[in-house]
């Protein structure tokens, strides 16, 4: 028996917002969990400290599959972003815990390695295509084996995705959503001459992804993977809104480029039918907004069954704790695809010290017990918590539209 005494939620914003559970145990030892929700921070905080603490004290820490169950099941009001980025904190901080008990890094309690380490895909943005692919050669250059390509649209005065930073990106950038102009058509026409010029100018040796995020309806999507097609994308993702997944049969019909969706997934339920039918070739459901390692685990042993591999979301509103845990599911699941990453900044770097690494492409865990990641909470605390949203699109005659 661990008994949990203590849990509490650490809001910071070095940079940028992050919530963390931290759970401390008779013995005195600690686990970590991420809980944030970009845009959303202060529901989840209050969600945990409110609902969810008060029924942890006194547990096991070690039954972490119950405890799932029990914040699952016992809630009654199941699924949705808050619940799940609430347990996957309580999930992440319990496997952090029994890791560090066992003196062991977490994918070794996992199975162990099944691989040197986790392909990792960075981004590269440009204003135009020329920007992008000079910015998709410095990737290459500093060894990344995938890259995502986004890029300005002639004609629209910007582009979500599409970073004004070379190396960080912060899509939350306003205490209230900035607005900007979406047209499907001009969008459409600038992405195969994209993927023309990148492999025009980096080969073929290397993974090109896109995403579309959610911006097309489902024949607009067969189209776009119709068109880039030629260039063998490694994928195309969040083509369209994936509420009604039997949308994607339509895609499929059109096209053979292969379809990665659910960064906004919360559950198993979410991808259920998108992986049934094989409608797709890679789930992108994380562990923070997914229920943590023990759900992700489900996630990706029901895909494994239909030959579709995990391709984490990992931008940089998930903290270094989820990326630590993103990296020890990653390494040691039988069905791993890619992982997406996108650097830290260097005052979210120093608050959260951690034992991952990069390394020609590659991302490795680290062997530090537990998930290899520790919260500074003095330097957390002089990082005051500041609103941030994502910004919102609308069509050029005004209607709001996906973003
Ligand atoms: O828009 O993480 O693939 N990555 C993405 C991200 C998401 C943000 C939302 O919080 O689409 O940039
Ligand atoms: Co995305």
């Amino acid at each position: 028996m661990a008994e949990i005494v203590s849990a509490r939620v650490i809001v910071t914003c070095p940079g940028r917002n992050f919530v963390t559970l931290k759970i401390e145990t008779k013995d005195g030892i600690t686990g970590i969990g991420d809980a944030t929700l970009n845009g959303r921070e202060l529901a989840v905080a209050a969600y945990l400290n409110d609902h969810v603490i008060p029924m942890l004290i006194g547990r096991d820490a070690h039954r972490i599959e119950d405890i799932w169950q029990f914040l699952y099941k016992g809630a009654y009001w199941r699924r949705g972003p808050v619940t799940m980025s609430a347990i996957a904190a309580v999930d992440m901080a319990l496997w952090d815990i029994k890791g560090k008990v066992a003196g062991l890094p977490l994918y070794q309690l996992l199975g162990g390695a099944s691989r040197d380490g986790c392909m990792v895909y960075g981004h590269a943005n440009g204003r135009d295509i020329a920007e992008t692919v000079s910015n998709a050669l410095a990737y290459q250059e500093q060894g990344y084996k995938a890259i995502r390509l986004q890029s300005g649209v002639p004609g629209l005065a910007a582009t979500y995705g599409v970073s004004k930073d070379k190396y960080f990106y912060e899509p939350a950038d306003a205490a209230l959503p900035t607005e900007s102009l979406w047209s499907t058509e001009k969008y459409m026409r600038s992405v195969e001459p994209l993927f023309k010029a990148a492999r025009d100018a980096l080969g073929w040796d290397v993974h090109l992804l896109h995403d579309v995020h959610h911006r097309c309806t489902p024949v607009e999507a067969g189209r776009l993977g119709k068109d880039i097609e030629p260039y063998r994308p490694f994928w195309l993702e969040d083509a369209t809104p994936a509420e009604n997944q039997a949308g994607f049969r339509t895609i499929r019909q059109h096209t053979t480029t292969p379809l990665a969706v659910g960064e906004i997934f919360n559950s198993i339920w979410d991808c259920k039918q998108l992986i049934e039918e094989q409608l797709i070739d890679y789930i992108r459901a994380t562990v923070v907004h997914a229920g943590g390692i023990t759900h992700l685990r489900r996630i990706a042993s029901f895909a494994d069954l239909y030959q579709v591999r995990t391709g984490c979301h990992g931008a940089t509103d998930l903290s270094p704790v989820c990326m630590a845990a993103a990296l020890h599911f990653g390494i040691s699941v039988p069905n791993f695809g890619v992982q997406e990453y996108m650097r830290h900044s260097q005052e979210t770097d120093a608050v959260f010290p951690h034992s991952y690494s990069f390394k020609d492409g590659l991302m490795h865990p680290g062997d530090a017990p537990g998930l290899g990641v520790e919260i500074d909470e003095k330097l957390a605390a002089t990082f005051e918590y500041k609103r941030a949203y994502l910004p919102v699109a609308r069509l050029e005659d005004g209607t709001m539209f996906s973003w």
